[in-house]
């Protein structure tokens, strides 16, 4: 696929200091768009996502979301509206904090030469997480084993938020039987990419704690995680 075209779908929930920093790396690179996917932010990210579709006329669309807000629920919505868009051939998805370097894109993408979907890996090469406390590498690296014990899943990073699908690949994944809504979310979309036949790759990246903005981690979310990999693996095939 030579100059393939992109959409980057990323989910913001409070983020209007960095969004427009991530959207000016992403749309640094001539084939892509960016597609942002609100939920109501209190704080107005929504309507800098609104400038930002001004700005950069054509490339940037934003999706306002009513109702339960969840980062699996937005990420459904954005890639089924992703899937359904036939000028598109790669779909990125990807933080809104700056963890995730836009520059690392290109090199996902390229990646997916071989791969139908490739992983922005934080654990490809030991650790590469820069300003994390001691607890949180520890957390990230214990979900990972887990779940890599749990489902027999073989990267290295099962949880990061930052990949690239070929989009033929994505619109294989049966999103509307999806159940899980935080990081779970993540792992569930790889579980079901395996099961779908796809390559999985995994490119290095190293990520960086937010700056600007606040945790949404909650405890509700981290047992999710433990028992997702659990649910998964009972889950029949359809
Ligand atoms: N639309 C939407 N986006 C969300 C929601 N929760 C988190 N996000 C976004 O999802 C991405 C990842 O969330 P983060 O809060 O950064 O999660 P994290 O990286 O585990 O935690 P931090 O340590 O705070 O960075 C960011 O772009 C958030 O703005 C949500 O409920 N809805
Ligand atoms: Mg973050």
């Amino acid at each position: 696929m030579s100059d393939p075209r992109v959409l980057v779908v990323v989910p913001t929930y409070n983020e209007k200091d960095n969004l427009p920093l991530v959207a000016a790396g992403v749309l640094a690179n001539p084939n892509f768009r960016l597609m942002v996917v609100d939920d109501g932010s209190p704080d107005g990210t929504g309507a800098v996502a609104d400038g930002l579709a001004g700005k950069y006329p054509g490339r940037v669309e934003v999706m306002h979301r009513t109702g339960p807000r969840g980062l699996g629920r937005s990420y459904i919505d954005g890639l089924r509206k992703a899937i359904a868009d036939s000028t598109v051939d790669l779909v990125c998805q990807m933080d809104a904090d700056l963890s995730h370097n836009p520059e690392y894109l290109p090199a996902l993408a390229a990646a997916t030469a071989d791969h139908d979907v490739v992983i922005g890996s934080r654990y490809l090469n030991g650790v590469s997480v820069v300003n994390w406390p001691l607890h949180r590498i520890f957390l990230s690296a214990f979900a990972n084993r887990y779940i890599r014990a749990v489902t027999s899943l073989t990267p290295k990073d099962c949880t990061s938020g930052f990949r690239c699908w070929r989009r033929e690949a994505l619109a294989r994944l049966p999103l509307d039987r999806m159940v899980s809504d935080g990081y779970a979310f993540l792992v569930e979309m790889l579980f079901e990419a395996r099961r779908a036949g796809c390559r999985i790759g995994e490119v290095p990246i190293i990520f960086v704690e937010r700056r600007q903005g606040q945790s949404k981690v909650s405890k509700a979310v981290l047992i999710e995680s433990l028992i997702t990999p659990w649910r998964l693996l009972f889950r029949k095939s359809p």
